[in-house]
């Protein structure tokens, strides 16, 4: 049995949504899902409890900032990640790729790997494929990323076709390097930016090393909604039905939607834990800016539609005073709606696929949240 499965359950007659559930050494989660991150080996402000009680049924942590902070040599002696952090249910890892071009400034890319500064020290660090598996193997999550290069938006597609060959080779050196394929999968990332012929390219070459499952990296890099909606028609063709399909780096409830309507079975975003410490929550009649003079006296739960612990118990006053005075309990009360916001859309969702009708439930989602365009 490889590490990871996937179990296709159905897909919706009125789109191209699957319903399916990944199988992993930690246990099982359903998709379409969405998942928390905990860059640091901690969702921001989250125990395990409150995700466990949230039902998060995995989480994604990274790379980089572990390799930096503490080290993975110390996540290894403590038995790994799970054990470290006191999470037994499935995590996956991003390759380091991504937060390497994200946070440093200066960094030179070559046939070889990337040359950068760490953005805490200034040291100068080297990152390869063969040195992220190295690390994601200490790490120990179920799902391990590919190292590869995410080019800004827009990119040439000159620049954008060397980029994609180079992620191809950087890929199969990633495959060969992977110590542990039995206990953890390792999934490949399709990149080509905008330009169809390269998502095809990356896609068929990626298929071709016969990965457990495939990220489509590149994208909510800043490109409008149409440009993702249209790559992800263009790359999933070429993506295999019986494997888990993630796109990396997502999280709006929106993209949410339309990404599964596209076929997306995994998402992840920082978005809903950021803006929440900002006081800034997600609700089913759109985002809710909770600092605004006009919610000093509003008593009201945040959202009424919403049956999580926060809006059960605390009012928008009381979350405007606890954020505009800077306390912890604000931070926590709202990125616990937030992820928990989440966490039921992709439940609905996942009703909706059952059900055959996610496209009438987009429709009325949008409606309500303040998007009325398909
Ligand atoms: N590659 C990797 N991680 C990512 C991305 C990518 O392209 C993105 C793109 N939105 C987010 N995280 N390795
Ligand atoms: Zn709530």
């Amino acid at each position: 049995m490889p590490a990871i499965t996937y179990e296709h359950i159905k897909t919706c007659k009125q789109s191209g949504a699957r319903l399916g559930i990944v199988h992993t050494p930690h246990g099982s989660f359903e998709t379409p899902i969405f998942m928390p991150v905990g860059t640091l080996a901690t969702v921001k402000t989250m125990s395990p409890d409150d995700l466990v009680e949230m039902n998060a049924q995995i989480i994604l942590s990274n790379t980089y900032h572990l390799w930096l902070r503490p080290g993975e040599d110390i996540i290894e002696e403590a038995g790994g990640l799970h054990k470290f952090m006191n999470w037994d249910r499935p995590i996956l890892t991003d390759s380091g790729g991504f937060q390497v071009f994200s946070l440093s400034d200066l960094r030179n890319i070559t046939e070889e790997g990337v040359h950068f500064r760490n953005h805490l020290s200034g040291e100068k660090l080297f990152l390869t494929p063969e040195k992220s598996m190295q690390i994601q193997n200490s790490l120990g999550p179920d799902i391990m990323m590919a190292f590869d290069e995410c080019p800004p938006y827009p990119a040439e597609h000159k620049y954008m076709k060397d980029s994609v060959e180079r992620t191809s080779r950087w890929a199969e050196r990633c495959l060969e390097a992977h110590k542990r394929p039995g206990d953890q999968g390792l999934f490949g990332i399709i990149q080509g930016g905008e330009h169809p012929d390269l998502r095809r390219q990356s896609a068929e070459d990626l298929v071709s090393l016969d990965f457990p499952g495939y990220a489509i990296g590149g994208l909510s890099v800043g490109e409008p909604k149409d440009v993702m909606n249209r790559v992800l028609e263009e790359t999933t063709p070429f993506m295999p039905d019986n494997k888990p399909r993630y796109l990396m780096g997502v999280g709006s409830a929106d993209s949410l939607i339309d990404g599964a309507i596209r076929g997306v079975d995994m998402f992840d975003c920082v978005l809903p834990t950021r803006i929440a410490r900002n006081g800034t929550l997600m609700t089913s009649s759109g985002r809710l800016v909770v600092r605004n003079a006009k919610f000093a006296r509003d008593f009201r739960p945040l959202d009424e539609n919403c049956n999580c612990k926060v809006c059960k118990n605390y009012s928008r006053a009381y979350l405007r005073h606890l954020i505009k005075s800077n306390e912890t309990l604000g931070l926590i009360l709202c990125s616990y709606h937030n992820l928990h916001f989440l966490i039921t859309l992709m439940d609905k969702v996942r009703q909706a696929i059952r059900e055959d009708r996610l496209l009438d439930f987009r429709e009325q989602f949008f409606e309500a949240y303040g998007f009325n365009k398909p």
